[in-house]
């Protein structure tokens, strides 16, 4: 090679190092931020932003379905408290994204979906663009905030912006629209790096105001039958020790909703899950400490709450939550971990006992339904019913503490919330606010990744198939995840009844479907279980051996009842009661 050619060669390279691009700047951007995991499935215009994140060291998890990756993130959000990133193509992937986002804002998860757009110019002229839509308007009112990159220079502020929305205050989901012509901007190098933004204190503490605490002091030191009701945004807090030292401190039973679970142990002598509505009818102050007087708490109100007059003492970041049901006595607005620490802090040595007629009132009812429970929980029945199934996974729940239990379907939710003891913080993952169907995969996938911990997933049949597909990935990525499936034949109870005609009945699948053999497909272990025993066997198997199964734990079809736990809330036809 000539020593002229040479000279060229170099000077095009080091012309080359001088510029960086859009591809570059999100990628260096995410590195700069600390977000280290991407969920996505490609496509134009975001197929080789996958590729080149990859290449720079970020952890690229591709997925079959957009919703599935979006809830992966969601949860990533609420195990780490750092925003999940889920990346979608454009129109019909940012769509199979926006459930996810809208159920992680719903939530409180600190998430951000990136989707790729098309060209705005003939977006905006609805001239019929590939995949066109107008992404960021269809957004907005379905999460937390929304902000559309045009420019390379502005990635850097997009991104913080995107950042700071979702961790801060009340978390929930961003969304970021980069139209395709971004990614091929080019700019300075040095300039680029210098437009990046490392976010300082992305999520404030907001310390509760000292009259507040006083206040919040006052009402539960002067209450008769007190309650502490913890909810996820207690467990997505990461204050585990300030949390269970204050609730020890009071004395007072304690109620952990779904995801709170494991906070303080279920077995904990103050835990009155087992005795749930006797403590709610009862208390006379009940202080929530990131949980909201929503449906999942009956507003607040009604037959559930009983006739006693309450006072509530309610934590919560966000002041808008104070009286959304009901009148709280002793709003304390501020971060969890601040607000339990001042509570602490307040609360001196001489704190006074609880009365003892609450505290035994609780004991005696938790006791009295456990050894109530404690027979079904142990029958061998064959097929099983669920409380059969339940038993033998509460035990090995218990045996296995740090793994993570993924949950959903409607009896096979509600009757696993109430069976099975959770004994660490945020191990348990569930349907959420909405009691949506169809978080099962993609938590499983989230959860292995985001922690490196063996993953649980208990899902009825029906639940499953909303993810189902993504076992694909899970045998993939080879990660640690064992699937239950409670095979019941169908949606509830695998006996439902078309009067009219041969079609299946609305809420009845195949019968004897072999969940089983799906994965099978993909190199994964598949059994078919019919008895506690056998299940028993083939959980412990996939747990010790940390691949991927899939076990079909066959279910009594009649075993269940309609809607799970929440029957009540089905509208009832006049006419057809008659
Ligand atoms: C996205 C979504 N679609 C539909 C529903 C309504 N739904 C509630 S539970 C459920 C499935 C229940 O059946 P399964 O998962 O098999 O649990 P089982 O009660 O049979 O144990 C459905 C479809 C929902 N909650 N979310
Ligand atoms: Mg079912």
């Amino acid at each position: 090679m000539s020593a002229a050619v040479q000279s060229i060669d170099a000077k095009a390279a080091e012309a080359e190092q001088e510029l960086t691009d859009g591809f570059h700047l999100v990628i260096d951007a995410l590195k700069l931020n600390g977000l280290d995991t991407i969920y996505t499935v490609p496509g134009i215009p975001i197929t080789d932003l996958g590729r080149m994140a990859q290449a720079a060291g970020i952890r690229v998890l591709s997925f079959r379905h957009e919703q599935s990756a979006g809830y992966a993130a969601a949860i990533a959000g609420f195990l780490t408290k750092k925003p999940g990133v889920c990346l979608t193509v454009s129109a019909p992937g940012f769509l199979n994204g926006l459930t996810a986002l809208a159920h992680a804002t719903t939530n409180c998860f600190p998430m951000i979906m990136i989707s790729g757009s098309s060209e705005r110019e003939i977006v905006d002229l609805q001239q019929g663009d590939y995949e066109e839509m107008d992404q960021l308007a269809i957004a907005k009112p379905l999460c937390k905030a929304a902000f559309r990159v045009l420019h390379a220079q502005d990635i850097g502020i997009g991104f913080a912006r995107a950042i700071r929305a979702a961790v801060s205050g009340r978390p929930g989901g961003v969304y970021l629209d980069l139209p395709a012509k971004l990614f091929g901007q080019v700019m300075n190098a040095k300039a680029g790096a210098n437009s990046l933004v490392k976010v300082i204190d992305a999520a404030p503490a907001q310390f509760p105001a000292p009259a507040a605490i006083k206040r919040a002091i006052d009402v539960l030191k002067n209450a008769k039958r007190p309650l502490i009701i913890l909810g996820k945004g207690a467990a997505y807090a990461q204050a585990d020790d300030d949390i269970r030292a204050f609730v020890e401190k009071s004395g007072a039973p304690f109620l952990p909703m779904s995801m709170a679970k494991g906070l303080l142990p279920d077995l904990h002598p103050q835990c009155a899950g087992a005795a749930r509505s006797t403590v709610l009818k009862e208390a006379d102050v009940v202080m929530l400490i990131g949980a909201r007087l929503n449906w999942l708490l009956s507003h607040g109100k009604g037959k559930t709450w009983g006739e006693a007059p309450k006072k509530f003492i309610q934590i919560d970041i966000d002041p808008k939550e104070m009286d959304s049901n009901v009148e709280i006595a002793a709003p304390l607005v501020g971060d969890i971990g601040s607000c339990v620490s001042a509570l602490l802090a307040a609360m001196g040595n001489n704190w006074p006992a609880v009365p003892a007629d609450w505290t035994k009132t609780v004991s005696a009812k938790r006791e009295q339904n456990v050894a109530k429970m404690a027979p079904r929980l142990m029958n061998n029945k064959s097929p099983m019913d669920y409380h059969g199934a339940l038993g033998v996974l509460r035990a090995i729940v218990k045996e296995r503490p740090d793994a993570i239990l993924v949950n959903e379907g409607a009896n096979t939710l509600d009757l696993a919330r109430g069976i099975i003891d959770m004994h660490q913080p945020r191990k348990r993952l569930d349907v959420g606010t909405w009691g949506v169907m169809g978080i099962g995969m993609g938590y499983a996938i989230g959860a292995a990744v985001e922690t490196g911990k063996p993953v649980l997933a208990v899902e009825g049949d029906s639940a499953f198939g909303f993810s189902g597909m993504e076992i694909e990935t899970i045998c993939r990525y080879n990660l640690p995840v064992c699937i239950v499936i409670f095979n019941n034949d169908g949606i509830y109870r695998g006996t439902d009844v078309n009067p009219a005609n041969n079609d299946p009945a609305t809420c009845n699948f195949v019968k004897g479907s072999r969940y089983d053999k799906m994965i099978e497909a993909f190199g994964g272990v598949g059994v078919n279980v019919t008895s506690p025993d056998e299940l028993r066997r083939a959980v412990n198997e996939a747990m010790d051996s940390r691949k991927p199964a899939l076990i079909n734990a066959v279910i009594d079809p009649a075993a269940g009842s309609e809607s799970g736990r929440i029957g009540n809330l089905n509208p009832q036809s006049v006419l057809t009661k008659k």
